[in-house]
């Protein structure tokens, strides 16, 4: 390779070099300072503009991968500009080289306006522009020094290679860069860790006043491969539209209760858990779960009944809605009269005896039996306003989802999964079942076009939960397919007209293939 050749090299690797510390100490200024990263300030600002069959899309190909993935797509989209920028940089002509630190300019103030404009955990404009300026800086600086480093010095240093550059200070300047940014990541884990579980770790789960029954032994299909009945929470599936997770002190938390109320409320943690706190095995699901698909969870909650703390508002007349916020702006509207007709909605602080995980909603998220999540189930809950239907519209309705969305009775093939190969013989399947509010009282089973044959169900624990079922039958070597179906617990049966997930939750049986030997 030429020395020009090399000096173009080296250029692209500095710039790739000087956007990755800038990036190391941007996430490391976000961690300490509570602010977004940039990335993430772009990548939420990317969701919220998705259009609905994007997103969908999303949900459906990458699942829970899909933040984690969009987080990895800006990064390349910033490594690509930043070679280039290093490869302008390491340019004979000096205006050329001088419009690799006038990129980083451009590109960091792209960073800065995000980190204002888009949902974050923080409001504090201040706070919110710490990391994105620090990533602008060291982007700025990083590549100035790689600039500097790579300016050829015919003449003094190797008048024998002309073209060339400064080995020594060009690897001198990378690898202090390299430090700082891999410094930067390295300790923002360690903190992130620290600081978030200390806070998280004052508030100590309450007693519930009236603790739930014992879920029944018999609640638990003992099945391989079957779901647990409870599900843990490092399991719990997770949908929202943040990359990075509020990690909200609990001792500045208030929840505002305002609206067409007669006593505006603000309540602090300890003003809400000291009232009548209920404990209860509710099952949440996502409206983007496919027929079959993971996004449904049961948990044991501990919270504040909603209903209580309405009565203390004194909700007026005209009132049909809530709208709830969460901590980065994000809307959620709730009719009234789900939170208000013997449900047990509640204000959540527990978690399967564990406060809220900080994904989940720590300090407080909202749990409502029998509608979707996305309509009810409100994370890192700041704000709660009384209100009509008709004057808002909420953050996943202004997206092409339904305004009110009670949640289908639905039922899964746990085992055999898809493209299983079990033992031909006496055979087992099982899976759930779930209508929130209504039960399930049957579960029955089709082997390939046979008869429906009625599963064993599981003990119900409550309506609100999903109820296991096993069914047993004698498999035959070949290709066979088990389908199931549920009936509520008001005896309708499930539809087959299939539906896709928008705009108020999927529809259909649920079916595996398989091969018995
Ligand atoms: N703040 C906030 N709350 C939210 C969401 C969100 O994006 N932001 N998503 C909702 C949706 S769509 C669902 S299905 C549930 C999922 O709750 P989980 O992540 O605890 O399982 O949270 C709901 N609450
Ligand atoms: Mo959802």
């Amino acid at each position: 390779m030429s020395e020009t050749g090399k000096r173009r090299t080296a250029g692209a690797l500095g710039g790739l070099i000087a956007a990755g510390a800038a990036l190391g100490l941007g996430y490391l200024a976000a961690e300490l300072s509570g602010g977004p990263w940039p990335v993430d300030a772009v990548g939420v600002q990317v969701i919220d503009w998705s259009p609905g069959p994007v997103k969908d899309w999303a949900v459906r190909e990458l699942g829970t991968a899909d933040r984690p993935l969009l987080r990895v797509g800006i990064c390349v989209t910033l490594a690509v500009v930043a070679a280039f920028a290093g490869l302008l940089g390491s340019s004979e002509h000096p205006r050329v080289r001088r419009s690799a630190p006038g990129i980083a300019v451009l590109v960091g103030a792209v960073g800065i306006v995000f980190a204002i404009t888009s949902r974050s955990a923080t409001s504090n404009v201040l706070v919110r522009l710490i990391p994105a300026t620090v990533t602008l800086i060291v982007a700025v600086a990083g590549m100035y020094l790689v600039v500097g480093a790579l300016r050829h010095r015919d003449s003094e240093v190797e008048p024998e290679q002309p073209g060339g550059f400064d080995r020594r200070r060009f690897l001198l300047t990378v690898s202090a860069l390299v430090v700082a940014g891999a410094g930067g990541v390295g300790v923002s884990r360690l903190v992130s860790t620290g600081t978030g579980e200390a806070a998280r770790s004052t508030f100590r789960v309450p007693r519930p006043t009236e603790p739930a029954p014992a879920i029944p032994a018999a609640a638990q299909a003992d099945v391989a491969g079957a779901a647990r009945f409870v599900t843990p929470n490092a399991n719990f599936y997770r949908v929202d539209t943040l990359l990075e997770v509020p990690r909200i002190d609990p001792r500045n938390w208030e929840l505002r209760v305002h609206g067409m109320v007669d006593h505006e409320l603000r309540l602090s943690l300890g003003d809400l858990v000291s009232r009548r706190l209920i404990e209860r095995d509710i099952t949440l699901t996502c409206v983007s779960n496919e027929v079959g698909g993971p996004y449904v969870g049961n948990a044991r909650w501990i919270g504040v009944p909603i209903a209580d703390v309405l009565k203390e508002a004194g909700v007026r007349a005209g009132a049909d809605a809530v709208r709830s916020t969460s901590v980065d702006g994000l809307t959620i509207g709730t009719p009234l009269s789900a939170l208000t007709d013997g449900r047990d909605a509640m204000f959540a602080v527990a978690m399967n005896g564990e406060p809220l995980p900080f994904t989940h909603g720590f300090p407080v998220r909202m749990v409502v039996p029998g509608l979707y999540g996305y309509v009810s189930a409100t994370k890192w809950i700041v704000d709660f306003e009384v209100t009509r239907f008709q004057d808002f519209t909420a953050y996943w309705t202004e997206r092409g989802w339904a305004v009110e969305a009670p949640i289908k009775t639905a039922s899964r093939i746990d085992v055999p999964k898809g493209f299983a190969t079990i033992k031909a013989g006496p055979a087992v399947a099982a899976g759930v079942a779930w209508a929130q509010r209504r039960g399930i009282r049957k579960v029955e089973v089709q082997v390939d076009d046979g008869p429906w044959q009625p599963a064993q169900l599981a003990a119900q624990d409550t309506v609100d939960t999903w109820r296991q079922w096993i069914f047993r039958w004698n498999a035959t070597p070949g290709t066979h397919k088990l389908t199931v179906r549920a009936t509520d617990g008001t005896g309708r049966l499930q539809t087959a007209d299939q539906a896709p997930p928008r705009p108020n939750g999927s529809s259909g049986l649920h079916n595996t293939v398989f091969m018995v030997e």
